[in-house]
Parts: C-alpha cells; sequence; structure tokens
C-alpha cells in the first residue's frame, strides 16, 4: 500500500497514470516508439577501465579490485537505468528502455504474471545487494524508498507464492536483518522493524495458500493429510480468487522451498504457524518419496500427490536439495541435515554419471530417463561445495564450463546425448556418428542441423546458477580457475549482455537473438555473486558453516539466526505481538496505488472494498491456524524410527521409512510407541553395524559407516590463493573428456567470434600463467564402461550397506566393505591388455595376475563405482563371502583366489572375504 503525502495532487496524477495504463490494457494507447539513435542515447555505461587492464589473469590483490570494481559499476549501472525507466514497476526492458509490467489482459501469462506482481519487484529483491556492495548509503536509500511505497502488501495481483516468497519475502528478511543487527555493521539509525512489519503482512498472504482441504482429511489419498498449498494466489483477495485452471499442477520445489524464509519469520515474529506449517509439508513431501529415496517433480494440486516419475537437480527440484541442507544449516538441524544426506546419496547413487554430473531419472528404477540437464541444475555443484563434497562438486561444475566455452551462455536446456536425441534418431533411424552427413545436406547444414538439435530450450537470461556455483567453488578451493571463470563471464557481461537500460540476455543461444528482459535476479543474484567471488576480503565468505547459520537463499539474499539474534529479539521493538490483529483494527486503509486506482475506478462494479478483503484476509489467516493445529499438527506427531519402530511398524500404509528419521504417526499410535522411539538406539546403530566388519579388516584399517563422507567437509582448511597453479585444471587428465564424449552435443553457434581459444582456460595469460605446461589432452579410452543394477532397495534394506576402509598406518582410503550384496548400483569397466582405460593408462597384466583374469578371453573387470561411491585406482570392494547377493544363479560368484566374479569374468579390484 502506498503512503500518500500530499494526497490530493496524488490523486490526480494517479488517476491519469490509471487511466493511461487502463488505455494501453486495452491496446488503445502505446507507449511512445523509442527509436534507435534514442535508445543508444540512452546508452550512458562508459567503464573506467580498459580491456587490457581488467583481463589480465593475475589475480593480485590489484586486479582483483578492478574485476570487483567493474561488477560493482555494472550493477549500478543495471540499477540505476531501472530507477530511471522502470521504477516503480516491477522491471525494466533493457533494449527498449520501458517498464516491463505484469498483463493484466492474458491472466495466462505466467512466466510474466507470476514474478512481476506489481510490488517494484527490481528495488525489493535487491535491498541487500547494496549491502554486500559495501554501500550504507545505498542501502538506506533504498529501505527508505520501500518505507514509503509500502505499508501493506494489499495489491490486485494473483502471483507465483513460491516466487514471491524466494524474491520478496526473502529480500525483506534479509534487509531487515542487516538494518537490526549491530554485529554486521549495517544497523539503519532510528529503523522501527517495518520491514519485519512488512514481511509479515506478506507472509500472511501467501501462507493462507496452504489452506488447501485441510479441514477435509477425506479428501487425502493416504491416512495421513499431506498439506500441498496453491501455487499461486491474489495477494488482496486470498487464493479462492485465482482461476482454477492456474492452480492445476505445480513443482515439487514450489511447494518445499517455503521452509527457510517462513521459518525465520516466525522466529523473528513469534507466530509459529509459517515454519509449522512449511515444515509439515516439506516433512511429508519426504515421506512420499520412493525406495530409492527420490522424489518426482510434478504435483497435482488438489490430488495431492505426483503426477511424474521423473526427477534431476535442477528446474521444478532444485531447491527442495537446496532447502535441505540450507535449513538445516541456518536453524542447526539434525533432521534436515539426514534429508539432504539422503537424498544427496541417493543422486550419488542413481543419478551421477561418469563425467560427474546429474541427469534425469526415473525415481521408481533410479535409471536415466531423458537426454538433459539445464541451466538451473548449474547451482547444485555450489550447493556439493557447500556441503563440504569438493570433489564432485568440482565434476558436476565442469559441464557448466563446457557449456560456457561452446555456447558463451548457459542454455536453458542442454541435451547431452544430442545423438540419441528423438529428431535425430527419427531422422537416422540409429545414433549418429561424428562425421556423418544427413542426407542430402552438405558440412555446413548438418553443422546446422546438429546445434539446433543440441539445445531442447535456446534462451539464456542471465542466470545466475552458473556464476554461483563458481563463487562456492571458487572459497571451498581457491583455484584460480574459477577466477578466470568469473573473468571470463565479466567481460562477456560487460560487452555483450549490456544493454541501454540494463542487461538483457539472449533468447536463442544458437543465434544470439538478443532478449529484451532484465528479470530482478539479474542484478540481485547474478552480478551479485560474480562481485562476492571477486571481493576477497567480504565479510560473508567463511560464514556459511553450520557454526555461524549463515545461508544465502536460493535467491542470494543473505539469512542469518542464532543464540545472539534471539536475545536481540526478546527487546519488545522489533518483535511483533503473538497475534498481531491488533495492528490492523482501527487503523485507515489506504488505497494502494495504481491498483487501488484501478480499484477504485472498478468499485462502481465491485461491492468489495479493500478494508473488507483486509478482513477476509484476517479471518482465513485465523482459519488456517485452527484448520491446522485442530487437524494436524495435534493429531499427527512426529516420531523418530528406531529398529524396533520400524519392524513394529512394517506392513503399514505409513510411506518409506529409515532408522533415525521422523515420520507422522496418529497421535494414538504415537503414545503407543513413544516409549520405542528412544533416539539413543538411532545413534548405537552405526556402532552395531561396524561391528559386522570382519577381524581381518578391523585388524588393519579403520572404519567409517559415512562411506561418502557425507558428513565431512573435503575443503582444505588453509585456503589460500594458489599463485602458480591451477591444481583443479592442469593436475586432471580427464578434463577433456567430455569433449570428446559429445562431440555432436557440444557445438559453437556460429556468429559467435571464433577467437583461437575459445575455451576460457586456454587463455594465453590464464594458461601461460597457471598451467606451467602439463599435459592437457586425454586420448579416448577404449574399454567399455557399463553400469548393473542388482535388485531393488527394499524399505528394509534402503540398499546395500557400506563401510568405509582407511589404512591405520598412514590414514590414506583402501577401499570399502560391504556385508550383504543384496542390493548395488554399480559400474564397471572391462579391460583387456592393450586397451587404454578411464584412468588414462594402458592395460596390461601382470604375471601374477594371470590367475585372476579370465583364461580364455584375458579380459577381466574393474569396478569404477558402487552405490554413489568413486573407487580409487589402487583401492578394493571387499565383499562377505557370505553375503545372499554372491549367487551363481544371478551370475555373482567368487573363485579361488577370492576374486568376485560376474558371469565369469573376474573383477579385479572386488573381493570376497570371510568372517
Ligand atoms: C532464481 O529466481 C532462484 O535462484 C530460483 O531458486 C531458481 N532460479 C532463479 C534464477 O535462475
Amino acid at each position: 500500500m502506498i503512503r500518500h503525502e500530499n494526497k490530493t495532487g496524488w490523486a490526480v496524477y494517479w488517476v491519469i497514470c490509471g487511466l493511461l495504463a487502463l488505455l494501453a490494457d486495452l491496446g488503445m494507447c502505446m507507449p511512445a516508439k523509442t527509436n534507435e539513435s534514442d535508445v543508444f542515447e540512452k546508452y550512458t555505461y562508459r567503464s573506467n577501465y580498459s580491456d587490457s587492464e581488467l583481463f589480465q589473469s593475475t589475480y593480485t590483490e590489484k586486479h582483483l579490485d578492478l574485476l570487483r570494481n567493474e561488477t560493482r559499476n555494472l550493477f549500478y549501472y543495471g540499477f540505476n537505468q531501472y530507477m530511471k525507466y522502470g521504477y516503480p514497476y516491477d522491471e525494466v526492458k533493457p533494449i527498449s528502455c520501458i517498464p516491463h509490467r505484469r498483463n493484466r489482459r492474458n491472466y495466462r501469462e505466467t512466466t510474466r504474471n507470476d514474478v512481476l506482481g506489481n510490488f517494484t519487484l527490481t528495488l525489493l529483491d535487491n535491498l541487500d545487494t547494496f549491502v554486500i556492495m559495501g554501500d550504507q548509503q545505498g542501502f538506506e536509500e533504498a529501505v527508505d524508498k520501500v518505507r514509503r511505497l509500502f505499508t501493506k502488501f494489499d495489491i490486485d495481483s494473483t502471483v507465483q507464492v513460491f516466487e514471491t516468497n524466494i524474491r520478496i519475502l526473502g529480500g525483506l528478511l534479509s534487509a531487515h536483518l542487516y538494518a537490526v543487527d549491530p554485529r554486521k555493521g549495517h544497523c539503519i539509525k532510528g529503523y522501527d522493524g517495518f520491514l519485519l512489519r512488512l514481511a509479515y503482512d506478506l507472509g500472511k498472504r501467501l501462507v493462507i495458500a496452504f489452506d488447501n482441504n485441510i479441514d477435509d482429511p477425506a479428501k487425502f489419498n493416504d491416512d495421513i493429510p499431506v498439506i500441498i498449498p496453491f501455487p499461486r494466489t491474489n495477494l488482496l483477495k486470498g487464493p479462492s480468487y485465482v482461476p482454477s485452471q492456474l492452480q492445476a499442477e505445480q513443482c515439487t520445489s514450489g511447494v518445499t522451498s517455503f521452509v527457510v524464509e517462513f521459518s525465520l519469520l516466525s522466529r523473528l515474529t513469534g507466530d509459529h504457524i509459517f515454519e509449522d506449517i512449511s515444515r509439515y509439508t516439506f516433512l511429508r513431501i519426504w515421506h512420499m518419496r520412493t525406495g530409492h529415496d527420490l522424489i518426482p517433480m510434478t504435483i497435482r494440486t488438489n490430488k495431492f500427490m505426483f503426477t511424474d516419475s521423473l526427477t534431476g537437480v535442477g528446474a521444478s527440484i532444485d531447491s527442495f536439495y537446496e532447502y535441505a541442507l540450507k535449513y538445516a544449516i541456518l536453524f542447526d538441524d539434525e533432521e534436515f541435515f539426514r534429508i539432504w544426506a539422503s537424498s544427496y546419496r541417493a543422486l550419488l547413487i542413481n543419478s551421477q554419471n561418469s563425467e560427474g554430473f546429474f541427469p534425469n531419472v526415473n525415481v521408481k528404477s533410479g535409471l536415466e530417463l531423458s537426454e538433459w540437464i539445464d541451466a538451473l541444475g548449474g547451482f547444485f555443484p555450489g550447493l556439493q561445495a557447500l556441503s563440504g563434497d569438493i570433489p564432485n562438486a568440482i565434476l558436476s561444475h565442469r559441464i557448466y564450463l563446457k557449456l560456457w566455452n561452446y555456447y558463451g551462455a548457459i542454455p536453458e536446456r542442454w541435451n547431452h546425448n544430442a545423438e540419441r536425441s528423438e529428431p535425430l534418431f527419427e531422422y537416422l533411424k540409429r545414433p549418429y556418428r561424428n562425421g556423418d552427413l544427413l542426407d542430402g545436406f552438405d558440412e555446413e547444414t548438418t553443422n546446422e542441423f546438429l546445434l539446433k538439435n543440441s539445445v531442447a530450450l535456446e534462451w539464456y537470461p542471465l542466470r545466475p546458477e552458473f556464476v554461483e556455483s563458481t563463487y562456492y567453488l571458487y572459497q571451498a578451493t581457491k583455484d584460480p580457475l574459477y577466477l578466470r571463470i568469473g573473468e571470463a563471464f565479466l567481460q562477456r557481461f560487460r560487452s555483450e549482455f549490456i544493454a541501454p537500460c540494463g542487461f538483457g540476455g539472449v533468447l536463442d543461444v544458437r543465434t544470439g537473438t538478443r532478449q529484451d528482459r532484465m528479470e530482478s535476479f539479474v542484478l540481485g543474484e547474478t552480478l551479485k555473486y560474480l562481485y562476492l567471488l571477486f571481493d576477497a576480503g567480504n565479510a560473508l565468505h567463511g560464514s556459511q558453516s553450520a557454526s555461524s547459520n549463515t545461508i544465502f537463499s536460493t535467491e542470494a539474499h543473505p539469512l542469518w539466526y542464532d543464540q545472539e539474534l534471539v536475545r536481540m529479539y526478546s527487546g519488545p521493538v522489533f518483535r511483533l505481538k503473538k497475534d498481531d490483529r491488533d495492528l490492523y483494527r482501527g487503523k485507515k486503509h489506504y488505497i494502494s496505488d495504481r491498483v487501488g486506482n484501478m480499484n477504485r475506478l472498478r468499485g462502481i462494479f465491485s461491492p468489495i472494498t479493500s478494508s473488507q478483503y483486509a478482513e477476509r484476509l484476517e479471518k482465513a489467516f485465523v482459519q488456517l491456524k485452527r484448520h491446522f493445529y485442530g487437524n494436524v499438527e495435534n493429531s499427527w506427531q512426529e516420531l523418530y524410527v528406531t529398529d524396533k519402530v520400524r519392524k513394529l511398524l512394517l506392513g503399514r500404509k505409513l510411506g518409506n521409512m529409515t532408522v533415525g528419521e521422523r515420520i507422522f504417526v496418529h497421535a494414538n499410535l504415537h503414545k503407543k510407541l513413544a516409549s520405542f522411539s528412544e533416539r539413543s538406539e538411532y545413534y548405537s546403530e552405526d556402532g552395531w553395524w561396524t561391528n559386522k566388519v570382519p577381524k581381518q579388516l578391523t585388524d588393519q584399517y579403520i572404519v567409517d559407516p559415512d562411506y561418502l563422507g557425507l558428513a565431512k567437509c573435503t575443503a582444505s582448511k588453509s585456503r589460500e590463493q594458489h599463485f602458480l597453479v591451477s591444481p583443479i585444471f592442469s593436475d586432471d587428465t580427464s578434463f577433456y573428456r567430455s569433449d570428446l564424449m559429445h562431440q555432436l552435443s557440444l557445438r559453437r553457434p556460429p556468429y559467435l567470434p571464433n577467437s583461437a581459444n575459445p575455451e576460457l582456460e586456454l587463455d594465453f595469460a590464464f594458461y601461460d600463467r597457471f598451467v606451467q605446461g602439463k599435459p592437457i589432452c586425454l586420448a579416448p579410452s577404449n574399454t567399455t564402461v557399463f553400469g548393473a543394477v542388482m535388485e531393488e532397495p527394499t524399505n528394509e534394506n534402503r540398499g546395500t550397506r557400506i563401510v568405509k576402509l582407511s589404512n591405520k598406518q598412514d590414514r590414506s582410503t583402501a577401499g570399502i566393505y560391504i556385508d550383504d550384496l543384496s542390493s548395488f548400483r554399480a559400474v564397471f569397466e572391462k579391460q583387456k591388455p592393450g586397451d587404454l582405460n578411464s584412468f588414462g593408462e594402458y592395460v596390461h597384466f601382470e604375471e601374477a595376475d594371470r590367475n585372476t583374469v579370465n583364461k580364455t578371453s584375458m579380459e577381466a573387470l574393474r569396478i569404477l563405482k558402487i552405490n554413489g561411491y568413486h573407487v580409487g585406482k589402487n583401492e578394493n570392494v571387499w565383499v562377505n563371502s557370505n553375503s545372499s547377493g554372491i549367487n551363481v544363479a544371478k551370475g555373482l560368484s567368487y573363485n579361488n583366489e577370492g576374486i568376485v566374479e560376474i558371469n565369469r569374468i573376474p573383477v579385479i579390484n572386488m573381493r570376497a572375504i570371510s568372517k
């Protein structure tokens, strides 16, 4: 709601604006067309730095300063152009220099209307960006603008609840924390907590979308209510005013990604509903996972069920993983950490491929289901790095670097198996082989076709995910390769993506056609992460750990919560009353700006006034609490699953359950089982399991049940900048493996400048300084690598249990031990003498191996990966010789030497051991 000082003057102004907007909406009044010379007059960005100063790849303190300053200048350029040509509307169109607004004529245009809530989005999504850039004055001015613009969000706009939460609510909470927490050094003098009050007002408007049949449990398929919020709501009128077509379907991210912002809102205001309901929904969705610990990505809102079988790490599911880990960090929550660990383990087992990235798989079989990965999945390496799994993060990030090198952008969807892609296959009736000319095509047109075929969705709206991951990986490794990526990214931003009134991405990465849109995340995430990458001393680095309880939200808003903050909030100033309805009572309700005026015009037809909507909102909010606490929270209680509890509950329709997690059971059942649910039993589980390892192994090795190292951080403690070398690039002989594997799907569009080294890591200034002449190319291996699946995991075993073994002497990893081989997923390599294997070594079997390899074919297998564990070159996999999985009928046996065989072919690094 806009606050007016000179009401009459403003009223006239807004009525005129309202009329103009109405005419424009009706197509009768178009904005004055800007001709090209006007446009370029508006193009005011002048850099203080030359290309050669900026792009020198030295990364000295001075050089990083230049890169950081230039990024900062670009942010101000974009933001100021928005203020000049877009404000107070949501966005500015960077090429045509006019505001970008909701489409009121077509409510179906959700790509636009979901985020453009007519709530000055670009400003609200960027309040904390000023803080990060160290600009206190800019921060205070921006906050002041918000104070002048809004007292409530009673805006007649239908928006997506998820987007509004991450962009607006997250933005308000972050700015509020900075404004009040003296430890961060950005307090605002005289600040009265209005940002939190605004956040609370918005939170109420969003949370009522969760009241989807909560009062009618008969509508649920399961005995336990699962609460699925409506994907959209009207900020003024509530979700019931949204056309039902817009509410039918939504994604898993959209349902689960409230738990961070909502919980913080609860903890700061003392109103528990936000955290209770979003946490409940998150946990219930997790309980709906398959036996592989995978959850699908699409949900039918009113059926309370998933409607597809596909999962991955990108669009539609991304922030489920992100918020499992970030909620755990922010609030020291063990259960959410376990959800992160189990869901990540499931991805490492089922989805991660031999290059380390994560294609989409079927949730029921765990097998690959689609041929593409998407730009949004580019955030995942950053999340892996945040969780401490640096080796896997480095691997999964690399494919995005390749995409950047080839397309100068990250295509929204890229076909990693283009040779098997549907159009090409349909055309050829067989997989395409490199060098084939398509029938009737010459080389040029064949290439054109391949380029077209390599990209499934062709746009690049300057998304942040690739630079976000690059930032996390640089923090974790301090490898200059990541600075080089930032440098190249900045170069393209400054020369290609810049536009007269901000920054515009590309509509088609294959042709370079520009996009006339600057989403709020371009400034609020993309340039923010780029700035942080170069800003060596930023206070936010190093605070991304469990002990500091600080995270970046999925929209890059810094959020934190700790005991100190709790103490500060015991003061009355910032904590709202438990039930804040008083805040609304007896207050005059101003009619909001452009929307308010539209309402006034429409008031003739509509009997409902703005203040009546406010009352309805209050009622809906109170009702939600009654429904949730009355029907759900008090009737369904969480219970820790111990081994005993699991056995007692077997056969009941309670979803999947694993020892150590919490499930929801009815209060009556909870009473009966509570005494078997002591947590200590869970903690002893791993110890009990470790005792099953044969003595021959425990004498020699240290046993670790956390075989994937999910509870450890692999970032080195002393992370000094590597001034002399980039280990990540120069020590890795497989760096160009993906280029070889994807010759048909990594295609460089002809419109991009064909410089000698399109690969950013081969740029002379960088290569010469940091690579030191190491070999960089690996001949392709000629062995056969294949995957194998042995039985599906059951709810009983949740997949084979594994421990990791390290040498007692030097702590080096020796391999793993598996007690029961009954269900596993593995990758094997078939090799014979003379082959070049995937470690880049020629295979030759020593005399001693002669008994090991298959006598007739002279072939042997090597196990490369099992249940997510990458078996190192010198590591062994020991298995219990009595394991039920060793079964000749199933093709698994072992020979006289104790070597495990698959269909009589020995696996040279897999040994049976008796207990
Ligand atoms: C952002 O709005 C958020 O990061 C969201 O979680 C998904 N991606 C967009 C930007 O690409």
